[in-house]
């Protein structure tokens, strides 16, 4: 009987909000101890696997996955209708099914999102619980406002184990986030192997913002296998390499990257715009080409994040001279360029990805950028920077773009935000987390819940359906859930919880 009556309210309860449901209050569909997992479209081998990895152990039913339709069960099928788009999903409910049809793997990652906050809070538990598992009646159509909702977080001011990040990356793939950006180059620290430049991990990659030593940095295998485990969620890896700024880490690997020919001490702080690559050396795009060829070679996806922000340390005119040397690189080995906003002054070219990040709503750059017709990723740091402050009393994070309570970051609309950049023009919203105070998953998950949510809701749900009493109590519905998985969330008093 409670399981019904949670059941009941689930279907009010996603975040994001789909585009369409149709209640059917006649209709509960209950997951039996003998429910198969029906892939019945080649496309949906992932998501069924994702499915059973989620359920099983909550459920302790076996759950097997078949290719054959018959029975108690979830199908996942080909045929949905043409107008869900590339990532969208229709999902109906019946007696003895829930049927989800999709035409891609993604429209199939993203309605098995829905299914799992349509079961009730305790089928995301690691260990096995009491039913009943049960789905309230409903057809639901349903693709998201923006093709890109992302997540980024930095491991190099503060390094995080692959488990640590694998433990962020089925957080976030929950609320259909499809592209998780990783900083993987600071001041602080360089964490990725770089083979013909070893010493990058074996220095650059010896400490962090405080100063604690080890090996923190990720082989080419174990970053293989967080690409690997993202995609096996449906999320797709943008692996940034901040320069010509944001360097000292690199300089301090190898005198050759200094224009003095000098080695920089390791930097343990967390001041920003004192390094720069050495624009006028050949060593620096011989340097730059070896690692955007061997970190292009391991990540499956399109896209290459430069960095390109606060380079205080470089003059105007060298800047410039460096993004026309680095952005034919980028392209040479098959990636599309993202950057922080600063780089789109550089070039003309439509096809790269300005990122913004700035506290204002003009910008001169990215406006003639989008007149041009490039994309823009939306991340401004007083809306949607997951490390700001929530009040003055929080205890971790930054303020420097401001306090950052829920509803601010909510209240604010991606397609007219920036002078000059409307709705055509947004590529989609990512969430940044700088980890500066950050030292541990529960830190992570203080700081990311509830707004990485928040910006998901941004990035998915119609802008029709933006507005704050409508989606705090979806917002405060997620609370259980997260209790569930030992969530670490901020329990705002703007949130109703449940
Ligand atoms: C600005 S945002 C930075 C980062 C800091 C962050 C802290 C951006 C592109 N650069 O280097 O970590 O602020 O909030």
């Amino acid at each position: 009987m409670t399981g019904t009556a949670e059941a009941a309210t689930s279907l009010q309860e996603l975040v994001p909000q789909p585009v369409q449901i149709q209640p059917r209050t006649d209709i509960t569909f209950t997951l039996t101890a003998s429910a198969k997992i029906q892939q019945a479209a080649d496309t949906a081998k992932q998501p069924a696997e994702l499915l059973a990895t989620i359920l099983r152990p909550s459920t302790g039913f076996a759950l097997p996955i078949t290719t054959e339709v018959a029975g108690n069960g979830i199908v996942l099928a080909a045929g949905a209708d043409p107008k869900v788009g590339p990532e969208g999903y229709q999902l109906d409910v019946t007696p003895q099914q829930v049927v989800i049809r999709a035409n891609t793997t993604q429209g199939h990652f993203n309605g098995v999102a829905t299914l799992r906050q349509l079961l009730p809070a305790k089928a995301e538990a690691k260990t096995k619980q009491t039913g009943p598992w049960t789905v309230p009646g409903a057809s639901i159509l349903d693709h998201p406002r923006y093709q890109h909702r992302g997540a980024m977080l930095d491991v190099s001011r503060h390094f995080f184990t692959p488990d640590q990040v694998k433990r962020y990356i089925d957080q976030i793939a929950a609320f259909k986030i499809n592209y998780f950006h990783l900083h993987l180059s600071d001041d602080q620290g360089w964490r990725l192997e770089i083979k013909s430049w070893p010493e990058l991990t074996k220095i650059g990659g010896s400490t962090e913002v405080g100063g604690r030593k080890g090996n923190l940095f990720y082989t080419q295998d174990q970053y293989k296998d967080l690409v690997a485990h993202a995609a096996s969620r449906g999320i797709t890896v943008i692996p940034e390499f901040d320069m010509p700024g944001h360097t000292n880490a690199a300089q301090a690997s190898y005198a050759e990257l200094n224009c003095d020919g000098k080695k920089r001490p390791l930097y343990t702080g967390t001041d920003v715009g004192f390094s720069s690559l050495c624009i006028s050396k050949e060593i620096t795009y011989k340097f730059i080409e070896d690692v955007v060829k061997e970190v292009s070679a391991i990540t499956p996806g399109p896209y290459f994040h430069i960095g390109g922000d606060e380079a205080l340390s470089t003059p105007d005119a060298d800047y410039v001279k460096f993004m026309n040397r680095v952005l034919p690189i980028v392209k040479k080995y098959g990636k599309t360029t993202v950057g922080w906003h600063e780089f789109i002054k550089t070039t003309k070219d439509t096809a790269v990805i300005p990122q913004f990040w700035g506290t204002t709503r003009t910008d001169a750059n990215v406006a003639a950028a989008a007149q041009r017709g490039n994309k823009v990723l939306m991340s401004p740091a007083n809306r949607i920077y997951l490390d700001m402050k929530y009040n003055k009393n929080t205890k971790l994070g930054l303020d420097w773009a401001g306090l950052v309570e829920v509803k601010d970051a909510y209240g604010w609309n991606p397609g007219a935000y920036l002078s000059g950049v409307g709705e055509a023009s947004v590529r989609g919203v990512e969430a940044p987390l700088w980890t500066e105070t950050l030292k541990t998953s529960a830190d992570i998950e203080y700081m990311a819940f509830p707004r990485l949510a928040v910006a998901a809701e941004l990035g998915w749900a119609p802008a029709s359906v933006h507005n704050w009493d409508t989606f705090a109590p979806r917002l405060g519905a997620q609370g259980p859930r997260w209790k569930v998985q030992g969530i670490n969330y901020y329990a705002s008093t703007q949130v109703p919880w449940k």
